[in-house]
């Protein structure tokens, strides 16, 4: 862990990072109802919000559009992924070199690690060899800590989220991003268990904005620094709107009700 306060990847000690690496992990899919969300253009703009700390993508997309936008907008470049056609036990090919997103203009890097799948052990040893890469490079590195496998019923069970934040301490994450596992408690004992690397909600499937910002409420209030969020973001028809919500909840520490009228003025 590395202090990363003053990296890009950071405002003010919090994070929101505004993930777009679907069309990947989902498919198509995850861009049919609103169908201008297909345009990577669309989430760029919308990361040149000032509550954005870093847009996250994969290096196909940061080779086509993040030039266009490297005034404006931090890049976290998304080092591996897998596409939903895979059906075999969760893995994520290394897709992109830690040199390589230096060399495009990242700030930082992520790496997704599946704990508890048969391909732990080996996706464990590819991250390392991006965390000591990224060192080289000082580059901040966050863990999409997501513990699933033939052997994981529940994913998002509180003892499952403490140990996947904690998994991101253990291997040197800098940032690690979980799953809300349910509850305000759960998430501060998944913050205890991170230690010096800071948690962020994973954002998941698109809520209403009430529930989405109370889960988010929950992440700060327990600790947490912040968010990398999608879907809850470019699935809305306004994506400004509710990142002026976020902006007032992680960055402000206001209530939910409070960022909703802000997000109306
Ligand atoms: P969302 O906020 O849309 O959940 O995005 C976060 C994220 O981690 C993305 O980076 C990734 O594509 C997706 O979730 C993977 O979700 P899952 O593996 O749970 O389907």
């Amino acid at each position: 862990m590395i202090p990363i306060d003053d990296t890009p990847l950071c405002r003010d000690g919090k994070i929101l990072i505004l993930a777009y690496d679907h069309g990947l992990e989902h498919g198509p899919v995850d861009f049919r109802g609103v169908p201008e969300s297909a345009d990577p253009e669309r989430t760029f703009e919308a990361a040149t919000h000032d509550a954005v700390t870093s847009v996250a993508v994969q290096k196909g997309i940061a080779e086509a559009y993040y030039p266009s936008y490297e005034e404006d907008v931090d890049l976290l470049m998304k080092l591996n992924g897998t596409s939903n056609l895979w059906m075999g036990e969760p893995d994520s090919a290394v897709n992109c070199s830690v040199e390589y997103a230096a060399e495009v203009g990242a700030s930082s890097v992520g790496f997704t690690l599946y704990g508890g799948s048969n391909n732990e052990v080996e996706m464990a040893e590819e991250f390392r060899d991006a965390q000591e890469a990224a060192r080289d490079h000082g580059l901040p590195t966050v863990m999409w800590s997501y513990p699933r496998g033939q052997g994981l019923k529940n994913d998002t069970k509180p003892s499952t989220i403490s140990y996947a934040a904690r998994l991101a301490l253990e291997l040197g994450a800098d940032v690690a991003k979980v799953k809300h596992p349910g509850s305000r408690d759960a998430m501060e004992d998944a913050v205890r268990m991170a230690g010096k690397t800071k948690v962020v909600m994973s954002g998941g499937s698109k809520t209403t904005d009430r529930e989405f910002l109370e889960s988010v409420k929950q992440t700060i209030d327990a600790g947490g620094k912040g968010l990398a969020v999608g879907r809850n973001v470019w699935q809305r028809e306004d994506p400004t709107r509710i990142l002026d919500a976020l902006e007032n909840v992680i960055f402000e520490e206001t209530s939910v009700d409070e960022a909703l009228e802000a997000a109306e003025r």
